[in-house]
């Protein structure tokens, strides 16, 4: 058998990003590269925490609640404070925006002129059960002349200069898009290094697989009931799969690497869905669109909704393009 060595020319994170800097030429100001280095820093510490949880008494509820009156877990605390605490002494930001604080957080100083929104730890009801859970962010530049304000955040999400996921699971992954296309890393914890293992993501046109909540069938409307029938009672008989974790950062992953569906729809009881569009649906729909696949509220692209509060929501449909394109149909007929 022939000898195959293991790779010697390892691409990390950091060169990654410096490459793209350096592709910018002299009118990249290094800001954003510093930033996002500082987002690979807070994505291995709380990798780290995610992972001892369990051992050094992380689990359970913080006894507090958050702005949608979610109960706090210890580790939703812990990691929106290292998020914080990491962007502001990178001198870069003006402006954040965190699932877990209510108001926006403006960074005293004049020197950063990036907006990072985020969800510090998304899934965190998985997070006593050892599922999956992640961190999920976007970058925003501020608007010319500002100082930092809360509108340069209430902006639409195509708007972004770049978005992202960190996944805390078998392996920790962090996947990327700075606008141009979308590329994924995996953490080697003996390094400390996320190494590029997943280069210039492309979402299969069509997948095999949907993921929805569907225990809120009841709640479901017409439109999405229909397109749930038209994939588990298809005319070809071959119906999809049903994959479903609950935890974004995950079926999000999933759908990118394997195609399909995600879905969070309105429903009776939830006109505007569940997810935040600000730190949830606008970074996963640039990723998804970044790698060739579709984002839509049922009728509207993602992208270009306008939030009006930093905490607000959307209905979300992701994935595959054709799939996607199936169930936008299911909406116009109902138009
Ligand atoms: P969270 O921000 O409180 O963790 O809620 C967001 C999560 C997403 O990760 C996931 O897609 C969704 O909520 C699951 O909701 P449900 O339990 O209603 O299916
Ligand atoms: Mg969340």
């Amino acid at each position: 058998e022939e000898y195959e060595s293991p790779p010697t020319d390892l691409i990390t994170l950091t060169r990654h990003i410096l490459s793209q800097q350096y592709a910018l030429g002299e009118t990249a100001t290094g800001d954003l590269t510093m930033l996002l280095i500082g987002i690979q820093v807070t994505s291995k510490y709380i990798a780290s925490n995610v992972r001892k949880a369990r051992l050094i008494n992380l689990v359970g509820l913080a006894g507090a609640t958050n702005t949608t009156g979610d109960d706090q877990k210890k580790l939703d605390v812990l990691s929106n404070d290292i998020m914080v605490n990491a962007l502001r002494a990178s001198g870069k930001v003006a402006v954040m925006v965190s699932e877990e604080v209510e108001e926006a957080i403006i960074v005293k100083g004049d020197s950063g002129t990036y907006c990072v929104v985020f969800d510090p730890l998304d899934g965190s009801s998985n997070i006593d059960a050892g599922v999956n859970v992640g961190t999920i962010f976007g970058v925003y530049k501020v608007l010319p002349g500002s100082k930092g304000k809360v509108e340069d955040v209430l902006r639409p999400g195509k708007d972004m200069v770049a978005a992202g996921y960190t996944m805390y699971g078998s392996s920790c992954n962090l996947v990327l898009s700075t606008g141009n296309g979308v590329d994924g890393f995996t953490l080697d914890e003996s390094l400390g290094e996320f190494i590029l293992t997943h280069p210039a993501i492309k979402i299969p046109p069509r997948g095999k697989i949907y993921s929805f909540n569907e225990g809120n069938s009841l709640h479901f409307n017409p439109p999405t009931l229909k397109y749930l029938e038209s994939i588990k009672y298809p005319a070809n008989g071959k119906p999809y799969s049903a994959r479903y974790i609950g935890s974004m950062v995950a079926d999000v992953h999933r759908t990118l690497l394997y195609g399909g569906i995600f879905g969070y729809p309105d429903d009776k009881k939830s006109k505007d869905g569940k997810l935040r569009m600000l730190y949830e649906a606008f970074p996963m729909s640039f990723l998804t669109e970044q790698a060739g696949g579709l984002a839509t509220t049922g009728t509207r692209r993602i992208l270009d909704v306008t939030p009006k509060d930093i905490h607000g929501r959307c209905p979300l449909f992701l994935g595959s393009k054709e799939d996607v394109e199936d169930l936008m149909k299911c909406y116009a007929e109902y138009e």
